[in-house]
């Protein structure tokens, strides 16, 4: 069958002009996939065993819930940010701190406190380098944001989250920090490792068809906010990992990537009340002003709250 054949049939089947409660947006956006999908079909001559293998697999991926793992693995978590940054672009928007993907391991609702947070309970602490991160929230012209919203969350030293993890307490590794009068925010935590799909799940299933793996290099999320700003939604990445510019989800981004200074001056250690050396990193964050024109930068997505 031709793709204008094709057309018509989908038109045909899925457009009932006979009644009128339809949801226009829901007709263009299905009669457009269904069509690209019919159409696929025929150029590549798929048979009806791969199309159901096809279904079967968005069935498992779904019931196992790794559409939120798939999404970034097929790059289309990506290609959103990609196509974000172009319509701010559009704008003139631009200076602002890059923004990179959301991922699916974000938990509303952790710990909030102003300036510093501690987000590790010291349960790893024999194997792990103490970070302490610290920095300025500003707006796009350099003048700081007191009382903007620095919510964190990153893995621990096997590379899971708190909550998807339920062998982590509730929260751990993730907290909200509200800059002080400076615009400030610290917090210290653990150096995290970087996360791997779970070897025998749909996600990885896909990737290794692919020739691919599933890794991520280290790195912590943000979502950052403040009054008459666009939401931020990033991540940096832990400078020298194996996979800084090999990572699954495509993450990794210039500007994400701050230096990691490892302190090991006796006073500074002492001043912590440590007895290693530590990892410091300084990260500022550039905020742009609401912009009416601009789509929405709080995205609607279901998320885990706990
Ligand atoms: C992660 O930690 C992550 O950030 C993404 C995007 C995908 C899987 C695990
Ligand atoms: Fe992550």
């Amino acid at each position: 069958m031709n793709h204008q054949a094709i057309d018509a049939l989908v038109k045909s089947f899925l457009i009932d002009t006979a009644t009128g409660e339809a949801n226009p947006r829901v007709q263009q956006v299905v009669v457009r996939l269904v069509g690209d999908l019919f159409k696929a079909i025929e150029d590549l001559d798929l048979q009806p065993s791969e199309i159901w293998k096809g279904l079967e697999y968005l069935a498992e991926a779904g019931a196992s819930h790794e559409l939120g793992l798939l999404a970034p693995g097929i790059g289309l978590e990506r290609f959103i940010d990609i196509r974000a940054d172009e319509a701010e672009a559009k704008l003139g928007l631009t200076g602002g701190t890059p923004r990179t993907i959301e991922g699916p391991l974000y938990v509303a609702g952790a710990p909030s406190s102003i300036g510093f947070a501690r987000l590790d309970d010291g349960s790893e602490s024999e194997q792990a380098e103490v970070l302490f991160m610290q920095g300025t929230v500003y707006d796009v012209n350099g003048a700081p944001l007191p009382n903007a919203t620095v919510e964190v969350w990153h893995a621990n030293l096997l590379g899971n989250y708190s909550f998807f993890d339920k062998s982590q307490p509730d929260f751990h590794l993730r907290r909200t920090i509200v800059t002080d009068a400076n615009g400030r925010y610290q917090f210290r935590s653990i150096v995290p490792m970087g996360y791997g799909c779970p070897p025998d799940g749909t996600t990885q299933r896909l990737l290794t068809l692919l020739g691919r793996h599933g890794r991520r290099p280290a790195h912590i999320h943000f979502f950052v906010s403040a009054a008459g700003h666009r939401k931020l939604t990033t991540q940096i990445n832990i400078d020298g990992d194996e996979y800084l510019w090999d990572d699954f989800a495509f993450a990794s981004r210039e500007g994400l990537v701050p230096a990691v200074s490892r302190i090991s001056d006796p006073a500074e250690l002492d001043r912590r009340q440590l007895t290693k050396p530590f990892a410091s990193i300084d990260f500022d964050f550039r905020l742009y002003g609401d912009n009416v024109a601009a789509p929405a930068a709080e995205v609607e997505r279901v998320r885990a709250s706990a």
